[in-house]
């Protein structure tokens, strides 16, 4: 019942960048006729990057052509993915031609289905003696969650029944085989719980609901099965899916209501959180809402970088303790940043809690979209938060880290990921519960929900993140609130209070507001004619230094402006950006420009370089000052157009009060 359309100046620009360019593109790219050179995502013999073909092992298994697999064991969750973000530009922009084009790849997965519902082409045409018995890595479940994603949107999108048919035979094979009694195991990849989940909503049908929950019930005493079925695998090469076997990479070393922090590979973590906040959303279930609570403060109070980039470690693309932020290494994959959002919706779906939207907010606008060039056609599948080509070339621990995007990845889960999100915004800008809507983004829009049994609108008009003045419409009826989020920019210490009032106006009507906050949220109370609802504050650069544990940061600062990340680019203030410093009460200006990297807010402000001077000694004594100090003006570009002039360096921390030091 609800009916969201974007119309917005700075993400109507994404979305249709995602409908012109990039689904068009990654079409061609799945078919192998890009004409694009794949790069591999870090230097690795073992992983295949020379292309894709990931709609031709769907036609060897449905017997269209000859062949043999190639790819990963997930190549087929590309192809879910894509058709996941066709069906959301459907919606909003119907398309014939696409339509009949994602029609027919449906009526292709149909075919390279098995008679009893089994689909995953990697093991069908490679081994097909292994169904079910390589779950630690064979990613079956995964791709079965991907396709229950797609299948549901694309059907409620486009009304096709063939999908949801080839889904509900796919989820209803999973029934038979697994739960007690049957094989008590499940993917070392999180994923299907949350398709499962969908299916759930979709069909009605129960059983979906409890089979997402046994999958993550029994995640925490799954690793025996895992070992068995590695030492009984006849063509067992690696062991890669299970990590050490502890059980942490695949949040599999406790029960994950008992999970306390975040560990392992971060997709995988937060994909589990996703959908264990979905269930508890559905279900109400306590325990799995603590432990999603417990998850989230370990994230987003310790191991998060102000990108939102997670996943310190390129080693198992994994968390690894509290604290532990390295900036030149760091991994922040894409997929990670789109998880955060993804968990977040569902947080929100649990608590109305402003800090939830604030995370989301931050993913959208830094660590997600930076994933994409502003082409739409060159993609990061990691993020990093500062970049020297010098620096990394000759370093095999950093080959991850790259400094302009590839055209494509041998592992391509980062770029269809990003385009459904992108193409499905409209689904996180406002959370319905019960009587209340809840404005978490501000994004023009216009929209239509059925709240208390009776119709409501609302409408947002707005220039953010560029400005700070959101005007909002509501029509509906008297039984019905409005919760709007105040950013927790706006607080010193980023916690929104009662003394957050002092920095924002909210009127309605043109009475001012007076309401304190709630966990963030200020609710006004229906009736709503269609009054504007005006809500203002400054949108000013601020310095962001880390928590004293981090020590990476020590002594830096990143600059925001509202929610988006900015950064220093070579193209703009020269090589060597490590001897670049600001002081803390530097006074930035703000303004927009038009060139190469769009329509952006760019931040420009004196800085000091400090080089070595006559003294270039590795180590010298503070107190000798041998170096020169120049002043030179710096200007800051948004992080997510960040590596779209080239090579070069890019810092997103640059020192601080340095020159009171002197
Ligand atoms: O394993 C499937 C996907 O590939 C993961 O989610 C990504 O992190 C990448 O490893
Ligand atoms: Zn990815």
């Amino acid at each position: 019942m609800e009916k969201v359309e974007i119309k917005d100046g700075f993400w109507s620009n994404y979305r249709e960048l995602v409908r012109s360019e990039m689904i068009p593109y990654q079409w061609n790219v799945l078919n192998d006729r890009a004409g694009i050179t794949i790069e591999k995502e870090r230097t690795d013999g073992g992983s295949p990057s020379e292309k894709s073909h990931a709609i031709e092992n769907l036609k060897i298994a449905a017997g269209r052509t000859k062949g043999e697999h190639y790819g990963w064991i997930f190549q087929d969750s590309d192809v879910y993915k894509w058709l996941e973000a066709v069906a959301y530009s459907l919606q909003e922009h119907p398309d014939p031609e696409l339509q009949k084009i994602a029609d027919e790849t449906v009526d292709l997965i149909a075919e390279a289905q098995d008679e009893d519902g089994y689909l995953h082409t990697y093991i069908q045409l490679r081994c097909p003696d292994l169904k079910f018995k390589r779950l630690g890595e064979a990613h079956e479940l995964y791709c079965a969650g991907h396709f229950f994603e797609a299948a549901t949107a694309y059907h409620a999108v486009t009304g096709n029944e063939k999908v949801l048919e080839v889904a509900k035979k796919w989820a209803d094979c999973l029934v038979r085989n697994f739960g007690p009694g049957k094989i008590e195991g499940t993917d070392g990849h999180e994923e299907v719980e949350i398709g499962l989940l969908k299916l759930y909503r979709s069909t009605g049908e129960k059983r979906y609901l409890d089979l997402a929950k046994y999958f993550m019930d029994i995640r925490g005493s799954v690793m025996p099965f895992f070992k068995k079925q590695l030492e009984e695998d006849p063509h067992r090469e690696s062991a890669w899916g299970i990590g050490n076997g502890d059980g942490r990479y695949l949040q599999a070393d406790v029960d994950v209501t008992k999970q306390t922090v975040a560990r392992g590979h971060a997709v995988r973590q937060v994909y589990l959180t996703t959908a264990m906040a979905d269930l508890a959303a559905e279900t109400g279930d306590q325990e799995y809402l603590d432990a999603c609570k417990r998850l989230w403060e370990d994230v987003t109070k310790r191991q998060m970088y102000i990108t939102g980039g997670i996943g310190s470690t390129a080693n198992g693309e994994a968390f690894t303790s509290d604290y532990d932020l390295p900036l030149g290494t760091m991994y922040c994959e894409t997929c990670a940043s789109v998880g955060m959002v993804f968990w977040a919706r569902q947080m929100l779906r649990c608590e109305s809690r402003s800090e939830y939207a604030d995370v989301m907010e931050r993913e959208l606008y830094n660590g997600t979209i930076s994933g994409m060039a502003l082409d739409g056609k060159h993609f990061f599948y990691v993020n990093p938060l500062s970049v020297d080509p010098r620096k990394i070339k000759n370093d095999p621990l950093k080959t991850h880290v790259k400094p302009v995007r590839p055209s494509w990845l041998g592992c391509a889960c980062c770029p269809p990921n990003l385009a459904r999100l992108l193409t499905s915004l409209d689904q996180y800008i406002y959370t319905l519960k019960d009587d209340t809507i809840l404005v978490n983004l501000f994004i023009g829009s216009e929209a239509e929900f059925e709240v208390s049994g009776s119709r409501a609108f609302i409408a947002q008009e707005t220039e953010y993140p560029h400005d700070g003045t959101i005007r909002i419409k509501v029509t509906g009826s008297d039984g019905m609130k409005v919760g709007i989020r105040i950013p927790g920019f706006l607080a010193d210490d980023g916690v929104v209070s009662s003394a957050t009032k002092a920095a924002y106006t909210l009127t309605r009507g043109g009475q001012k507001v007076e309401t304190d906050p709630e966990k963030g949220y200020v609710y006004l109370q229906g009736p709503f004619t269609g009054e504007e609802i005006i809500f203002r504050f400054e949108l000013k650069p601020e310095l962001y230094a880390a928590n004293p544990f981090v020590e990476s940061m020590a002594g830096k600062a990143a600059l925001m402006r509202g929610p988006v990340v900015y950064c220093l680019e070579e193209a703009d203030n020269g090589k060597d950006l490590e001897t670049l410093a600001v002081s803390a009460d530097t006074e930035f200006t703000y303004a927009r420009e038009q060139g190469t990297l769009g329509n952006i807010g760019v931040i420009t402000a004196k800085g000091m370089r400090k080089k070595p001077g006559e003294n270039t000694a590795l180590y010298r004594k503070i107190r000798s000052r041998a170096y020169s100090k120049t002043e030179v003006d710096l200007k800051w570009i948004p992080y997510y157009a960040w590596a779209n002039r080239g090579e070069g360096e890019m810092t997103v921390f640059i020192k601080y009060d340095d020159f009171q030091l002197e």
